[in-house]
């Protein structure tokens, strides 16, 4: 295969809090899973990531924690760094949209952007009512005001949509509207703000957008990111959507108007920017120049994979490809590359819901005390066991639940009764009965070379679906080798053949140690500690984790190293006492 190019992101986490089990299966341990990948394949690949810092969200944290939101941010980016690096996941860059060392690019690149759209035409200068809290001396965004819905009549409904009926509202219906910044009764007052002309780039993004549905570029868009987008787009169409703020904490609207004083960037405006102004950061980190970006973000032959969580669809599949299709000439909107490159991939992840036993699911919810903190969890167990879980129960079709018991049950149960085992028992005989060598492969019976040929065969369906985003299909496949491999085990029985006939034992053996060859460079882009494990054991040198090699073979009487554990086992009652 030849050399392909990849820009991977993962949506930027807001840094007014630690991460927990659901973002992770959602937007980042997938992702990365593709970025290994990738990179076993030998293809060209940036990963990008860092903190979305800016928007009301972080005001109000800071607020709450009484700190200011640049101590804020700052705190909640580096747990957040701590917290992927923990579970290995690694990112080419982890930025900020306001961190000290991102923010000048960040800012600049962002105010580009606006100002071109705004050259372009694509915005519209309108002034309406909106509600404002006197306390706060701030306008609310619509999450931060609640009423009574005018349809339903019932309470708690957000300004932008009741959860009761469903019903979409503008935060200006509501009854006896109340900010949850202050739990004061906001005023209505004037405001002028620029609105993206969505109406007018519907119909080349719908285009667009049917053409994923179809599978143009060679890729079908997962039915949930289709439905979400194309799906709102057919059913409702797009209406003007303002993307500035009346507020001081963002990116400042770059306008020589009055009207543009005190206002920043809509938060979703300038935070898929950090996509952008991150691979520019990174370019220039790496001697690459000013404008490094271009090489990623207007280079037809890179294709740009966005990962993200459900509630992210609507900015990535309409308003991001909307922002770069408003940086193209009014008459040529349809065009192609021009400015920036639209996404190959958005792919996006159902939530991950906590369940406790005996109860129904529930949301993860940092109040309730029903999310699992990476921090914590990192305290007391190994980073692979948790990978493996949230790719075996990844949210890929539908929402999915955390349960500490099946956490259990799969740790123990799959990962190491299957993999764990099946390679430990191996190395054990290849010391024990063949002095840390590689026995001879001998002449191969048919069921031998039924397990090497099982060994290629899943190879390439592993393969095969990572190449099409099915990821918890990928780690099946991979697993059923582990799980191949020990019936191999106990059909050929070693164990007794030690005693009667020793070339026999050496050749199963043989195959035994070629499958966990195979195992230890397709499990690498799952469980990359693990895999780096089996490498040291099998001593192999770091090209074995290059994908074309997962087949290759063991030679006979080749030296392997001391063999060490792979997975612990985990004691439930241990595990609930926490
Ligand atoms: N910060 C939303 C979220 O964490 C948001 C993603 C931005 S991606 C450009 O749900
Ligand atoms: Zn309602």
């Amino acid at each position: 295969m030849s050399k392909r190019q990849f820009l991977v992101t993962s949506g930027l986490p807001y840094s007014n809090n630690r991460l927990h089990v659901g973002h992770i299966a959602g937007a980042y341990l997938p992702a990365d899973i593709y970025v290994r990948y990738l990179r076993t394949r030998g293809d060209n690949v940036r990963f990008i990531c860092g903190s979305d810092d800016n928007g009301v969200a972080a005001l109000k944290s800071a607020r709450e924690e009484g700190i200011s939101v640049e101590e804020l941010t700052a705190k909640y980016n580096a747990s957040q760094q701590e917290s992927f690096k923990g579970l290995g996941i690694e990112f080419d860059i982890y930025g900020g949209t306001h961190q000290p060392e991102f923010v000048k690019t960040h800012e600049r690149l962002s105010q580009a952007f606006f100002l071109k759209i705004h050259d372009k035409g694509y915005f519209t200068k309108r002034t309406t009512s909106q509600l404002y809290d006197t306390e706060a001396k701030q306008f609310l965004p619509d999450r931060y005001v609640k009423g009574t819905c005018p349809t339903c009549k019932s309470d708690g409904a957000h300004g932008d949509q009741c959860e009761n009926c469903g019903r979409s509202l503008d935060q200006t219906d509501l009854i006896d509207p109340v900010s949850t910044m202050t739990g004061t009764s906001p005023e209505l007052r004037e405001t002028t703000h620029w609105f993206l002309r969505l109406d007018q780039l519907q119909q080349p993004l719908a285009d667009w957008l049917r053409s994923k549905k179809e599978g143009a570029g060679g890729v079908r868009w997962r039915d949930i990111v289709i439905n979400q987008s194309l799906g709102r787009i057919d059913a409702e169409g797009l209406p003007e959507r303002a993307m500035t703020r009346d507020m001081s904490w963002g990116i400042p609207v770059p306008l020589d108007d009055p009207d543009a004083g005190g206002k920043v960037l809509y938060v979703w405006f300038d935070a898929p920017i950090g996509y952008v102004s991150f691979t520019e950061e990174l370019g220039q980190r790496l001697g690459e120049g000013e404008d490094a970006y271009k090489n990623w973000w207007r280079n037809p032959d890179c294709k740009i994979v966005n990962f993200i969580g459900e509630d992210n669809i609507v900015f990535h599949a309409i308003t991001f490809p909307a922002m770069m299709l408003a940086t193209h000439d009014s008459d040529n909107v349809q065009g192609d590359a021009g400015e920036f490159q639209l996404p190959h991939n958005v792919v996006a992840n159902a939530f991950v819901n906590f369940k406790m036993p005996g109860k129904d699911e529930e949301k993860m919810s940092k109040s309730r005390g029903t999310a699992i903190w990476i921090e914590d969890y990192l305290k007391d167990y190994d980073p692979d066991p948790l990978r493996y879980y949230l790719t075996a129960i990844a949210p890929e079709q539908q929402r999915s639940a955390f349960e500490f018991d099946d956490f259990i049950a799969r740790n123990n149960g799959e990962l190491l009764a299957a993999l764990g085992n099946f390679v430990n028992r191996t190395m054990t005989f290849a010391h024990k009965y063949f002095d840390g060598q590689v026995p001879p492969a001998g002449n191969r019976e048919q069921i031998d070379l039924d397990q090497i040929q099982a060994c290629k065969d899943v190879a390439k369906r592993t393969a095969d679906a990572l190449e099409e985003y099915r990821f918890k299909s990928a780690q099946e496949e991979m697993m059923s080798l582990a799980r191949a491999g020990n019936g191999y085990f106990d059909n050929t029985k070693p164990f007794q053949t030690r005693k009667t006939d020793m070339e026999a034992c050496g050749r199963a053996i043989n195959v035994c140690l070629q499958t966990v060859r195979t195992l230890t460079t397709i499990m690498s882009p799952f469980l990359p500690n693990i895999a780096s494990k089996c490498r040291d054991m099998l001593s192999l040198a770091d090209s074995a984790k290059k994908w074309d090699t997962a087949c290759d073979t063991l030679v006979d009487g080749h030296s392997l190293d001391k063999a060490q554990y792979l997975v612990q086992k985990l004691d439930p009652l241990e595990l609930s006492a926490k």
